[in-house]
This record gives C-alpha cells, sequence and structure tokens, in this order.
C-alpha cells in the first residue's frame, strides 16, 4: 500500500475540509439567497477530487464538469478567487460573469470547470496531445460522471487516447445518479471501467470514498501514462450527498439515502484509518479544521467586500458584438 506519511497525511485532511467547508458554506449561501445562479455540489465526493489531484504535479491538467469546486480546490485553485466566482464579483475567475460553471486556472493546471456533459474528456486529450507531440512528459486527468460516459464524445475521447496512448487518466466519479436517473437506467452493465477493454486500456472500479485507495490507483495510473504507457478508465464510486443541483428535492432517492446516518463519510474514512496508524494527533487533526474553517471565512469576507463588475466593463472579453 502507498506510503501516507504525516506531512502527506496533513496536506490530504486540509484539502479534504476545504472541499468541504466551501462547499457546505456554498450550499447556506445559496439557501440564504446570497449566491446567484447555479450550484452542483460534490460533498460526499471529496476523497475523489483530493486523492486524484494529489496523484498528479503541479505542471499536470485537470478538466473538471458542472461539479467541479472539489477538482479546482483540489488542484490549487484559490479559495478567494472561487468564492468571488460564486458570489459574482469582479475578483472572481471569470471577473464574477461565469459563475460556478467557469472556474479556470491554467497556471494552476486547471483547464476548467464545464457545463458541456462529457466535454472534460475531448478537452483531455487534445491537452494530452499536446504534451505528447512537445514530447513533455506532463499528463492530463479528466473528470466525468457515470452519466457522461453514455455520451459520444466520451467515446471518441477514449478511443482516439486509446489509439494514440495519449498520457490521459480518465476518471469517473461514478455517484449513482445522473441528474435524476438512477445508475441502472442508463448504464447497462455494472461497472463503467469494463468499457476500457473496448479502447484497449486498462480499466479498475476503485471505493471511491478511501482516499488511500484513490490516491494509491491514481498514481498507478499516472505512472503508466508518463512513460508513455497511455491510458487508464478509473472508476470511482462514490455518493453525490446533496441534489443534482441545489434546490433539488431528490425525490429520485429512496430515504435512506437522504439518512445522514447511512453517509459514507470520505472524511471520517480517511481520520479513523490515520489515528488507527498514528500518523497525526488527533490534536492536529483538529487544529486542521480550525485553520480550514478560518480560510474559508476569509473567502466569504473577500467575496463581499469585492466590487460588483460595472456596467462599463459589459462588453470587455466580449468576442462578438454589434457595437
Ligand atoms: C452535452 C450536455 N448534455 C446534457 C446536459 C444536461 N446535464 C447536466 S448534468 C447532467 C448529468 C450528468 O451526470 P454525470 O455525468 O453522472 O455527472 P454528475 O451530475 O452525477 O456529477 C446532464 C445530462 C449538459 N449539461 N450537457
Amino acid at each position: 500500500m502507498t506510503k501516507i506519511d504525516s506531512t502527506l497525511a496533513k496536506t490530504l485532511l486540509e484539502k479534504l475540509w476545504e472541499v468541504r467547508l466551501f462547499e457546505e458554506n456554498t450550499s447556506r449561501l445559496y439557501k440564504e439567497g446570497v449566491l446567484p445562479g447555479f450550484v452542483h455540489l460534490s460533498l460526499g465526493q471529496e476523497a475523489c477530487a483530493v486523492g486524484a489531484c494529489q496523484a498528479l504535479q503541479e505542471s499536470d491538467f485537470i478538466t473538471s464538469t458542472h461539479r467541479g469546486h472539489g477538482h479546482c480546490i483540489a488542484k490549487g485553485a484559490d479559495l478567494n478567487r472561487m468564492m468571488s466566482e460564486l458570489y459574482g464579483k469582479e475578483t472572481g475567475y471569470s471577473k464574477g460573469r461565469g459563475g460556478s460553471m467557469h472556474i479556470a486556472d491554467v497556471n494552476a493546471g486547471i483547464l476548467g470547470a464545464n457545463g458541456i456533459v462529457g466535454q472534460s474528456t475531448t478537452l483531455a486529450i487534445g491537452a494530452a496531445l499536446s504534451f505528447q507531440t512537445k514530447k513533455l512528459d506532463n499528463v492530463v486527468l479528466a473528470f466525468f460522471g457515470e452519466g457522461a460516459s453514455g455520451s459520444g464524445a466520451v467515446h471518441e475521447a477514449m478511443n482516439i487516447a486509446g489509439i494514440w496512448k495519449l498520457p490521459v487518466i480518465f476518471f469517473c466519479e461514478s455517484n449513482k445518479y445522473a441528474e435524476l436517473s438512477p445508475f441502472d437506467v442508463h448504464v447497462p452493465i455494472k461497472n463503467i471501467s469494463d468499457r476500457s477493454k473496448g479502447y484497449g486500456f486498462k480499466g479498475i472500479t476503485i471505493d471511491g470514498n478511501n482516499l488511500v485507495d484513490v490516491y494509491s490507483n491514481v498514481l498507478e495510473a499516472v505512472k503508466l501514462a508518463r512513460n508513455g504507457n497511455g491510458p487508464t478508465l478509473i472508476e470511482a464510486k462514490t455518493n453525490r450527498w446533496h441534489g443534482h443541483y441545489e434546490g433539488d428535492p431528490q425525490k429520485y432517492k429512496p430515504s435512506s439515502e437522504l439518512d445522514e446516518k447511512n453517509w459514507d463519510d470520505p472524511i471520517i474514512k480517511f481520520q479513523d484509518f490515520i489515528k488507527k496508524e498514528k500518523i497525526i494527533s488527533e490534536t492536529e487533526i483538529d487544529k486542521i479544521k480550525e485553520i480550514v474553517d478560518k480560510k474559508i471565512i476569509e473567502a466569504i469576507k473577500f467575496a463581499e467586500q469585492s466590487k460588483n463588475p460595472s456596467a462599463e466593463i459589459l462588453l470587455e472579453d466580449v468576442y462578438a458584438s454589434d457595437f
């Protein structure tokens, strides 16, 4: 098993809490009517984002989805600019014009959240082809959902990636539902990972709520890709605790899944592991959460105090206009 030392454990736990607390606060602010637009939260899926991104280097890229806060945070996006974007403020990643699904930071290797389901994989193979052509050893990890996996775009991306042995990791967050449709309504097989056989590369299904499993399996896939051995499809079985979007009444879920007592919490799982293995002390574990709590409060303050975009800049960054 991959060794988790105390420095790594602290980093991982801090990231897990950053994702959790950023999104819990987003949920609250959305309910309070503070945040405009639409938000899709990944609460319950934190181990996927954090484990996968930790296995990458800073110069590697990710492509993300409509449920992308966790991916962006885990890959190193700035919490203040992210929160500002959600508030629609001019200090946000897209100057407040895009909101939750328009967070990108190329310097941090984040090629963007993406509202077009499935297209994270096509963007990823483009970036991977560029790395391969330039003979760079960087890799690209594409996050997508099991719903996206049924789209033509994902099939085409995997097919080309298999033929050209592109340095890409296809990371499917298999969270049981695509919008309101349960897995078995739109997927005719038990595991999405079985599809990799059709593209000529390795596929594996893992416990997406187990951070150590996610991290070690992505490390393995990254090693293959970096060494010119092509893609891996990793299907991480996980749970989306909230609705498809905030405000979704979730009538399609059985009541047992809505009961918090039954939630398989990836953070508790990881903390239990750290305690059992005596990697860091309980006091340190508690301190990490307190530190992150303050960071999120700071990010909210930063967003609140930032300016709304002025009307004068309405036509800036617009590529086509009649004016
Ligand atoms: C090309 C495209 N088709 C349909 C939609 C509408 N849509 C938004 S999210 C979603 C389901 C995505 O499910 P999945 O890929 O499993 O991701 P999850 O929401 O579970 O994270 C759909 C169909 C879209 N945004 N883009």
